[in-house]
Parts: structure tokens; C-alpha cells; sequence
């Protein structure tokens, strides 16, 4: 999907994440000796982590993330061997070594991704009624100001949104509310009026992401993160192998209220955000994220069109119902109407099957796929991970907010 996105990020051609790992022997300056190596190549490190390594002794690891060019990478290997017991590289984008790409291993590392957003192809613009408006690119330019510097632990900024803009949310809200009760799962219904009291959902305002964050932090321990724009797969991906769901914080145009090709602030609030306060859920959109990372690719597209026909575009079964709970229908008045209408098709989920369907995603969907359940669909997707080629397997820790590998090779 977003084939016709450029990638606005600063990181230059030719040039990769990747995570070293070197080991030395403890004496005064050593990691100083280290670090001008990378240094003397050019190299600008993105994160450093050190641990005592698992020799006996007191020698140390270090971890080092860093972008750069397969020449710089292999001088780097190479200066950094004469100085240390062993470097390995531990995942790389590159040619060098292996060839597991990059991912977080923490929750800070989702610092990382602030700026990489794509930005919406030519197809994509054409039709977007806010691209030839140049009040609401400005306030656009000036919303996604807050989310390029903001950082992990710190609260997210509150927008002041404008009457247009209450506005506009106000039309959404309203209309979709109706059909609600007819149309949503069983789980968004039963959250929905908690939003309401203790949220600020209403429709004479726009719920802060803050306090939402807070809010389902207390639930299911999903958060939120402020986000400018579309992130690539891979990176949206790999922030729910954390708990994080990136947030856009703006609005769609006003004169397209009831659908709109692109996540905006309704699409967030009013459709995932109910959702990831079901534990069966987030255990589900977890499970899609921890499949993601260092995957390959190819994986990553898979994964991707699971994520579309699931938490996006998901339909499921409800005692003798067929009801929706993929974000993009419960956000979309327009589209959420038809989907239950029986000119879509509609066929039962099954991850092998759905992550090869092809899609679209300026219009309303020709195809949906029904879950059983959320709980079966999580096992389906546990299983159906275990057949792609990785050769390792994650395990998330809650308590240090970190990935920890476990290594089957
Ligand atoms: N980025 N910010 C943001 N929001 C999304 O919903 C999103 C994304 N990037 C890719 C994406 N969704 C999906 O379509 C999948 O490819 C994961
Ligand atoms: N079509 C949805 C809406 O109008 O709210 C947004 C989908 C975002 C993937
Ligand atoms: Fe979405």
C-alpha cells in the first residue's frame, strides 16, 4: 500500500540503520578509544548502551546504533577489531554480516521514528481535499510541528483546536454515534460512554491525546504517540510490539467529513482508541507488532495487509451478527454504513489467505475479512508468524519496556 510515498527522512542514500555490538576488555579510556574510532570515520552514533558482559571478568559490552554507508559500516568493523575482543553486528540494513534490518529495543527507540514520516503520493493528493487548501496545510504544518520533537516520557502537547476544527469533529461524532449501536462491536460499544465521561468525548470537543494516552495506559497499557504523518510499515508496525499506537493529532478537511483516505484525529479517537481498551485486542495488535520486528520485507508486507484487514478494515462475528471493529469503517460514516450492506464480500479470516489479498486504499473496500473472535484471531496470527523465516524469536518485557531476542540460531 502508500506505493507512492517518498521518504522525506534526513538519513542520506545509501545509508542504513545498524546495531553493533563490541566487546573489550575494562581499562581507563577504552570506550573513549572506541568512540573516536567511529568518530574518526564520520560516523554519528544514535544510541549507546553498555552491560558487563557474560564472561567471566569485568570486561563490557557496548551497543551502538548508528547510520551509515557499507563502506563506513566495514572501516568501522575493521578500526574497531584492533582495539577490541570481538564486534558483531547485530542487525544491519546493509550488505555487511547479517541480514536482520534494524529494530527498537526499547521504548525510547521509538524516539527514532519522529521525523521518518512518508508523504502522501501524487494518487493520494490528487483526491485529498486538503491538499489545495492552503489554510489547512498551514495549520496542518503546524500541528505536526508538536509531534517531530516530542520524546518518549514526556506528556503530549495539547493542541487548541479551532471552531472549524470542533466543528467538523462535531459533524463525525454525531453522525457516526448513530450508527454505532447497529454497527460496532460489542467491545466498542461497552468503552464508549467511559470515553465520554472521562475523556472528553463529546461532540462539542476533540479529546487530548494526553489524557486519552493516560487513559488507556490505565486499561490495557497502550499508549499513544503523537505522530506527523504516515510512518513506513515497518516502523508503525514495530511500535505496537510495545504498546504504542502513533497518533496523528490534526483533523481531515472540512468540506469531506464522512471519509477520508488518511488517519486524522477522528479516525484515531473514535476508531482505534476503543478498541485497544480491550485486553483480547491489544493482545492481538501486540502480537502483529512483535511478528514485525526484524522482519523481512516481504514479512513486513504480509504483516501490513493482516493490519489492514484486521485492526483497519476488520469485521466480526457476533453471535448471529457480523458487526465492525477495524478503525477504518468505525471512523468512517460513509464506509461503515456499506460494509455491513451486503455489497462488499465478505470471507472469513484467515492470516494465510489475507495477507496475500491485495487492496486499495482511496476508496471503500470491494473485500472484508470476518474474525471469529479477537482471542482467535490473535492465536491464528501467533501461528501463522511462526511459519515466516526469522531466525530468531522476541519476547517483550514489560517491566524494563524492552525487547529481549532469543536467539535459535
Ligand atoms: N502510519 N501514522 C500512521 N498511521 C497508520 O495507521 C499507518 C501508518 N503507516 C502504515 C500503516 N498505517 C498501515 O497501512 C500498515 O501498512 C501497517
Ligand atoms: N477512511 C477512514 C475515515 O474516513 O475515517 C480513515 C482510514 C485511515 C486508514
Ligand atoms: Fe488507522
Amino acid at each position: 500500500m502508500y506505493s507512492e510515498v517518498k521518504n522525506t527522512s534526513n538519513a542520506n542514500e545509501g545509508q542504513f540503520l545498524t546495531t553493533l555490538l563490541f566487546s573489550v576488555n575494562d581499562r581507563v579510556g577504552i570506550l573513549d578509544e572506541c568512540l573516536t574510532a567511529i568518530r574518526n570515520l564520520n560516523i554519528s552514533l544514535t544510541r549507546i548502551e553498555s552491560r558487563p558482559s557474560r564472561d567471566l571478568g569485568w570486561d563490557y559490552d557496548f551497543f551502538v546504533d548508528f547510520s551509515a554507508d557499507d563502506e563506513q559500516l566495514s572501516a568501522a568493523i575493521k578500526s574497531l577489531r584492533e582495539i577490541t575482543k570481538q564486534v558483531k553486528v547485530i542487525s544491519s540494513g546493509g550488505s555487511q554480516g547479517v541480514s536482520m534490518p534494524w529494530f527498537p529495543r526499547r521504548k525510547y527507540d521509538l524516539d527514532t521514528f519522529a521525523d521518518k514520516v512518508l508523504e502522501m503520493g501524487e494518487e493520494l493528493d490528487a483526491d485529498h481535499p486538503g491538499a489545495l487548501d492552503p489554510v489547512y496545510r498551514a495549520r496542518r504544518a503546524e500541528i505536526t510541528r508538536l509531534a517531530k520533537t516530542h520524546r518518549h516520557g514526556y506528556p503530549i502537547p495539547k493542541v487548541k483546536y479551532t471552531e472549524q476544527e470542533i466543528e467538523t469533529w462535531g459533524t463525525v461524532f454525531r453522525s457516526l454515534k448513530k450508527l454505532f449501536s447497529t454497527h460496532a462491536c460489542r467491545e466498542h460499544q461497552l468503552v464508549f460512554p467511559l470515553l465520554e465521561k472521562n475523556c472528553g468525548y463529546s461532540e462539542n470537543n476533540i479529546p487530548q491525546l494526553e489524557d486519552v494516552s493516560k487513559f488507556l495506559k490505565d486499561y490495557t497499557g497502550f499508549t499513544l504517540r503523537p505522530v506527523m504523518g504516515l510512518l513506513t510499515s515497518r516502523d508503525f508496525l514495530n511500535g505496537l510490539a510495545f504498546r504504542v499506537f502513533h497518533s496523528t493529532q490534526y483533523i481531515r478537511h472540512h468540506s469531506k467529513p464522512h471519509y477520508t483516505p488518511e488517519p486524522d484525529v477522528c479516525h484515531e479517537l473514535l476508531g482505534h482508541v476503543p478498541l485497544f481498551c480491550d485486553p483480547d485486542f491489544a493482545d492481538f495488535s501486540q502480537e502483529i507488532g512483535l511478528a514485525s520486528l526484524g522482519a523481512s520485507d516481504n514479512d513486513i508486507e504480509k504483516l501490513s495487509t493482516i493490519y489492514w484487514f484486521t485492526v483497519e478494515f476488520g469485521l466480526c462475528r457476533q453471535g448471529n451478527d457480523i458487526r465492525a471493529y477495524g478503525a477504518g469503517l468505525l471512523s468512517s460514516f460513509g464506509e461503515l454504513e456499506y460494509s455491513l450492506t451486503d455489497k462488499p464480500e465478505k470471507r472469513p479470516f484467515d492470516p494465510h489467505k489475507t495477507s496475500e489479498q491485495k487492496y486499495i486504499v482511496t476508496e471503500y473496500q470491494p473485500i472484508y475479512f470476518v474474525a471469529e473472535s479477537f482471542k482467535d484471531a490473535q492465536q491464528k496470527v501467533r501461528d501463522f508468524s511462526n511459519t515466516l523465516d526469522r531466525p530468531f524469536s522476541v519476547r517483550y518485557n514489560p517491566y524494563t519496556e524492552s525487547i529481549e531476542v532469543l536467539d535459535t540460531q
